[in-house]
């Protein structure tokens, strides 16, 4: 039987387990990414872990996140984080070189290697070969310190390309398709492999835009093969020593397979506010736009932003819509400015952002009440963009392009039919322009510890939490519904600067549910905290999308909060739950749900016993007099963190300390 891409590198990287779908598995990692955002966090629990240097073959710490800098907090996270680094061994891209995903791409990813980032859009760098994973920041850590990273040995979906891309389609329209087939809802425990002869037509940066948004699916990961594309854009950054070819066997067994035929694919876009809520671009054709952005890790590569400024050049975008450009590194921004292009971007009115995450994570350019936002990246989630009641439509360049000209949402195939443009076909230079001196190196051991880590006072190392008790006493402190996402449990935006102080962040967990003049919900958690009861969240299906952040069970956990009742709860949610020694249990029948409410004091006894050995627990609701089973089907290893308190208080056993400070 034909193996599959995905197993061949789960093979050789298997450190626990067996390689059976469903099953736990641990596996060995061989480079980590983090970013300022989560990454400040990592680097504290790194260092709490007792381990001085980091273990993996590479590892490297980016800032892309945050750059706003008001106040001093955001300055500080940047100087801890480099300095951590340093210490550490690690690699530090500094603030302006570019986004993670689009850097770790272009200078580090290898194919048939491991990556774990503590961002959720890591499988990026699936685009050329590589398993690449989202995780909490936790985890990143663990394996930053040489443990090894476990997950459910996933079952693998093929998807068959075939045909080629019609001009004005892009990569981007691959993925609105999948997601519009599979929804963001219910794909937890597959990776994607795509393969076949329309796979191979495929550059590697249009393969980064579909695994990078695969994210949006809510699966493990997904992958492209290691061939001539790569082959060709490895050489062209220099890097073709790290080349090696790596596809599916001939005839490999999917557990299901689904077929795309590029050729008959159209611009697609996300309507609001979901990035599976997709349309035909021509069916939303001439709504009014206020705004069009391109950038974000999505879709912010040469040949996209090349084919932006082909466009534009000689042109002006519509007055009355606000345009702006972020390129995804450093490295792109400058060779459009050699070849010419930034100034064709800029005279058509664009604003010129820095090379970083900037307004896909709201930082900046909120848009107006009631206007229509345009939008390159890969989540429109309700009010991400800093707007509450947004209309952010995600989109591809192609069709940003076209309609930042217009004025409306426009298809790009309009351009050529009415403008007589002609799809810009993006010649690549045979090397890319590479500079990696906003890298900083590793430091040798002698050098390292001469450094001095600089700990600003908004530095706040996170609180272990406190190990679970037998009897858990608590009240439903928020009802929500179906796909709430990490956004809405942990905003980010203005108040990403508070990162690195969990006391502060916390006060804003589930901002989006307060009520003007009403008690936050972290002031009613706090109370009930004061007076030794649990605070518990219900929610309905895909609790937890989105973000790999933990601090959104982090924040929670601070605040008190014991156990979280869902219909069903993401991947790494799931696992940032366990790590903060927070409950993640899923209703047996999911028709409970409707027979809890906020408010009502929950009860379950003998919690310790149904951790260590049960697959459901009976919750008592004292309030209604309601008894429901909730399910608790975890591997051993994550009811042993549990059972210990969380991740912080279990890691000892399983990575090597090579000091305590
Ligand atoms: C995102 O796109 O939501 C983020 C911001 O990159 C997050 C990480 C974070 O919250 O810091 C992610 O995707 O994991
Ligand atoms: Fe940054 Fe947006 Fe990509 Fe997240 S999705 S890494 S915020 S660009």
């Amino acid at each position: 039987m034909g193996k599959t891409l995905t197993y061949k590198i789960l093979e050789k990287h298997l450190a626990a387990g067996e390689l059976v779908a469903g099953e736990p598995i641990g596996i060995r990692i061989d480079q980590t990414l983090t970013q300022d955002a989560t990454g400040t966090t990592a680097f504290l629990l790194f260092e709490s872990m007792g381990v001085r240097r980091v273990k993996t073959e590479l590892s490297v710490s980016y800032v892309d996140h945050n750059m706003s800098q008001f106040g001093p907090e955001n300055h500080n996270d940047h100087l801890y984080l480099q300095t951590a680094a340093a210490r550490a061994g690690a690699y530090h891209s500094r603030p302006g070189n570019g986004i993670c995903h689009q850097v770790h791409l272009e200078r580090f990813a290898r194919p048939g290697a491991t990556l774990l980032g503590s961002d959720s859009h890591t499988p990026t760098c699936g685009g050329m070969g590589m398993l690449a994973i989202g995780a909490g920041g936790m985890d990143v850590a663990a394996a930053m310190a040489g443990g090894v990273f476990y997950l459910t040995c996933p079952k693998v979906l093929g998807v068959k390309l075939k045909g080629k891309l019609k001009d004005w389609v892009a990569g981007k329209d691959v993925i609105f398709k999948l997601l519009g087939i599979l929804s963001t809802k219910g794909n937890v425990g597959w990776v994607v492999e795509y393969f076949g002869e329309g796979a191979g037509s495929l550059t590697v940066p249009q393969r980064a835009t579909i695994t990078n948004m695969g994210a949006e699916l809510g699966v493990t990961t997904s992958m492209f093969a290691s061939d001539e594309q790569t082959k060709w854009f490895l050489g062209a950054e220099g890097r073709e020593d790290v080349y090696e070819y790596l596809t599916a066997d001939e005839g490999a067994e999917y557990d299901r397979v689904i077929e795309i035929d590029l050729s008959a694919l159209e611009p697609l876009a996300a309507c609001p506010s979901s990035p599976d809520n997709i349309s035909p671009v021509s069916e939303i054709a001439g709504l009014q736009v206020a705004q069009v952005i391109i950038g974000s890790c999505t879709n912010s590569s040469y040949a996209d932003l090349m084919m932006a400024a082909e466009v534009l050049k000689g042109r002006r975008t519509d007055p009355m819509v606000e345009f702006a450009v972020a390129c995804g590194s450093r490295g792109v921004l400058n060779m459009l400015a050699k070849n010419g292009a930034l100034s064709d971007i800029i005279s058509a009115g664009a604003r010129v952002l820095e090379s970083g995450c900037g307004p896909c994570i709201g930082q900046g350019f909120s848009p107006a009440e009631g206007v229509v936002s345009l939008r390159t990246f890969n989540r429109n989630f309700s009010g991400r963009s800093g707007t509450r009641d947004d209309q952010v439509y995600l989109v591809s360049p192609e069709t940003a392009v076209a309609s930042a000209i217009m004025g409306r949402i426009t298809d790009p195939r309009m351009l050529k039919t009415v403008m007589g443009v002609k799809y810009p076909k993006i010649e690549l230079p045979r090397r890319f322009l590479v500079d990696d001196g906003m890298i900083v190196k590793p430091l040798t051991e002698a050098e390292a510890a001469k450094t001095k880590v600089i700990r600003g006072s908004t530095i706040v190392v996170p609180q272990k939490p406190s190990r679970l008790t037998d009897k858990l006493t608590g009240r439903i402190l928020l009802k929500c519904a179906d796909k709430v996402t990490t956004d809405h449990i942990m905003p980010a935006g203005a108040f990403l600067k508070y990162r690195s102080n969990v006391p502060e962040y916390a006060k804003v967990v589930f901002d989006c549910f307060n009520e003007p003049e009403k008690p936050t919900f972290a002031d009613r958690a706090l109370a009930l905290k004061a007076e030794g009861i649990a605070g518990i969240v219900v929610a309905g299906e895909s609790y937890g999308q989105g973000s790999s952040r933990e601090h959104a069970a982090l924040c929670p956990m601070y605040l008190g909060v014991r156990a979280v009742i869902a219909k069903s709860i993401e991947r790494i949610h799931k696992a940032n739950l366990i790590n903060f020694a927070i409950v993640p249990l899923e209703f047996a029948d999911v028709d409970d749900y409707d027979r809890i409410a906020a408010g009502d004091e929950l009860e379950i006894d003998n919690l310790l016993e149904g951790i260590e050995k049960a697959d459901q627990v009976l919750v008592k609701d004292r309030t209604s007099g309601f008894d429901f089973a909730a399910k608790l089907t975890l591997p051993r290893r994550a009811r042993d963190i549990l059972l210990a308190g969380g991740m912080l208080n279990f890691i000892g056993s399983e990575v090597g300390k090579d000091d305590r400070r």
